[in-house]
């Protein structure tokens, strides 16, 4: 018998391009991420996502939104779908429906999202071009999990990167997506290394609880 660790298995939601599940991809081909993707979900049909996923050899699945009475019923759909492949985390990677609180109750602890913002600023949407517009000196990216209340479950890594006066929000977007590509695989390599984990509503590394705003990492990247 083999002595060797099953990887973790993980199913990851996205909505689009996709460019954070291709960085946990490439984790996984290059040996450095100890997972296995079980499954890519998206809720938008013909998404480079999917490609990626495909092309990567990953089942991928199809669940539209539009195809539902109401946010509970797609939601309920979507859980089991999930849960047949029986993961022990779920990544959302660029999703972009609200969940209901009961889909949020049940993976607690075991979900996490990336938002373009360093929260507790900027939740919701449009980050980059509110960064600009508030005159903020750095803006970045957070990993969380995910809890009923949108982007505002605890932090588990921030990257700090430098607004500069020539940025636009496609600039800025691009900046901070680099720094995406580092942190959500190291998160997520993390987590299935039992190193993180989420712990009464605090998140917690190497056995001790982080600050609000998570790891730190600055990035300088200009
Ligand atoms: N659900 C819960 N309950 N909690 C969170 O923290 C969640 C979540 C679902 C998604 C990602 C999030 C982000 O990183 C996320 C975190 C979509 C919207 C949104 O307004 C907001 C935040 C996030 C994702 N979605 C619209 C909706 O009606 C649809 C927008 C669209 O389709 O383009 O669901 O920022
Ligand atoms: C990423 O920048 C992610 O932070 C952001 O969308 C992009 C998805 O890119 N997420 C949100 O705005 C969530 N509301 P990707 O599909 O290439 O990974």
């Amino acid at each position: 018998m083999s002595d060797a660790v099953k990887p973790m298995r993980v199913v990851v939601l996205i909505s689009g391009s996709g460019s954070n599940l291709q960085a946990l991809i490439d984790g996984v081909v290059s040996g450095d991420l100890p997972i296995e993707i079980a499954a890519v979900i998206s809720n938008r049909p013909d998404v480079m996502g999917l490609t990626r996923a495909s092309n990567a050899g990953i089942p991928t699945l199809v669940l539209d939104h539009k195809n539902y009475p109401t946010r509970e019923a797609f939601d309920v759909e979507l859980m089991q779908t999930i849960d047949a492949y029986t993961p022990g985390l779920v990544v959302l990677a660029g999703f972009m429906r609200i969940l209901t609180p009961a889909f949020t109750e049940h993976y607690l602890g075991r979900m996490l999202n990336i938002h373009p913002s360093l929260l507790p600023k900027f939740q919701g949407l449009h980050t980059h071009q509110r960064a600009i517009e508030a005159g903020e000196s750095h803006h970045g990216v957070s990993v969380h999990f995910v809890t009923a209340e949108l982007d505002g479950g605890p932090v588990a890594i921030q990257a700090r990167v430098p607004v500069l006066t020539s940025d636009d929000a496609t600039l800025l977007a691009k900046r901070v997506q680099r720094q995406e590509h580092i942190i959500y695989p190291l998160a997520v390599k993390w987590f299935a290394e039992g190193k993180l984990k989420m712990t009464q509503g605090k998140a917690e590394l190497d056995g001790e609880l982080l600050a609000e705003c998570g790891y730190q990492i600055d990035a300088p990247d200009a």
